[in-house]
């Protein structure tokens, strides 16, 4: 019988979505914390727990766990560690698959296989099972026991606007934030975008008029402000052009215009997904050349462009085309492999991006795949129809 492991169903390429009468696995039910390894700073917990409830689990120990993402109240660990969730602070932390050090999976022959669930840091025997279950979307395991690696809490966090005159100033900008060592996240905002944020949250923007780029740069630590001086100082920019937030509650208000962006797509319609990389010199170039691609097959659409700048990943958000017209996405991420970039940054393949997966990694590739699914699910039981083509 085909199964289907779901977690919070939180997945945006329909890696879990059921098929001709397949099982759903809810491992929501596998949500045990395990005491913190506080020496190690490290924690065993159930796929089925929540992020939201893996951060307050490891906050009293002074803790935080590097993966940060906007469905954190109903996103699990084991769904974030099958796709390789990345989220807000990937360009500090790395994606999930820097932060598992072992876990505990069930094969498609039945198999319990544990890789490293002691967290030993350096444990060089043999191939990384973790390694590569983590990014597998439940197509060679079910994730069921996942060994995290944690992160100090940064004593302060600093929430940077910078109004910035295009994209390609933005990625010029990125140099010089990228060598500020409190650095925990860059975002790409966009003046059209901003502007239905702006009415979906019914206030104004903190930069006024909106500026054309925006970006949110987050730096934390036990004292990010020299670095904030320094970087403000070495841009020169106007005071108009900037605007800080200082601590929790401040920063969040920062964050919510980054995190509305998807709602404020949402707001006016089906959303159509596109989760892509480019290379940093292909940003700019593409952001530039997006919405021409849009428009050719799908006239009057609106286009929203944002996302995680310093991982060269950004979120292309359609809206207006038909749910069964994929000429606009098809059109958006040609332009990305013609750029060199990729389809998918870390929302996953699952069933939406399989017919572009071939084009991505190419036939010895895809092969190789396939000879680890069908030697670690070779009755093909697990999440039949995802990922592979
Ligand atoms: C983001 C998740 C939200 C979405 O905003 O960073 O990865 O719906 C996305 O695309
Ligand atoms: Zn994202």
């Amino acid at each position: 019988v085909a199964l289907v492991p779901q977690g919070g169903n939180t997945g945006l390429v329909a890696g879990a979505v059921p098929h001709d009468g397949a099982v759903v696995v809810d491992l929501r039910a596998l949500d045990h914390l395990e005491a913190v390894d506080v020496a190690a700073a490290q924690v065993t917990v159930g796929a089925g727990t929540t992020l939201e409830a893996l951060q307050e689990h490891v906050a009293p120990h002074g803790l935080s766990f590097g993966v940060d993402l906007g469905a954190r109240d109903s996103a699990t660990v084991g769904g974030m560690v099958a796709t390789n969730a990345g989220g807000l602070h990937v360009v500090r932390y790395g994606s999930m698959r820097s932060q598992v050090l072992g876990l505990e999976a069930v094969l498609g022959t039945g198999e319990v296989v544990a890789a490293n669930l002691g967290g030993l840091v350096k444990d060089n025997t043999g191939y990384d099972l973790a390694g590569l279950i983590c990014g597998s979307e439940g197509t060679l395991g079910i994730v069921t026991r996942v060994r995290l690696r944690l992160v100090p809490t940064p004593e302060e966090r600093l929430v940077l606007l910078l109004g910035l005159p295009s994209v390609a100033d933005a990625v010029d900008v990125l140099a010089r934030v990228r060598a500020r060592p409190t650095l925990h996240s860059v975002e790409l905002m966009r003046a059209p975008d901003l502007a239905l944020v702006e009415a979906h949250l019914d206030r104004p923007f903190p930069l006024q008029p909106l500026p054309p780029c925006v970006l949110l740069v987050e730096l934390a630590g036990a004292d990010p402000s020299p670095d904030l001086e320094r970087l403000v100082t070495e841009l020169g920019l106007p005071d108009e052009r900037t605007a800080v937030a200082e601590g929790d509650p401040a920063a969040a208000g920062m964050w919510r215009w980054r995190e509305a962006h998807p709602e404020a797509a949402a707001a006016l319609g089906l959303v159509h997904k596109a989760d892509v990389t480019l290379p940093a010199g292909g940003l700019a170039p593409f952001v530039g050349s997006v919405e021409a691609a849009v428009e050719a097959s799908a006239p009057g659409a609106t286009t929203l462009v944002y996302g995680h700048l310093a991982d060269g990943n950004l979120h292309v958000n359609v809206v207006g085309p038909d749910a069964d017209d994929d000429r606009p996405l098809d059109a958006v991420l040609e332009l990305v492999l013609g750029h060199g970039g990729s389809v998918s940054a870390e929302h996953g393949i699952g069933r939406a991006k399989r017919a572009w997966l071939l084009r991505q990694r190419g036939e010895a590739a895809v092969a190789a795949m396939r000879d680890l699914k069908s030697a670690l699910d070779p009755d093909g039981v697990l999440n039949p129809g995802v990922l592979l083509p």
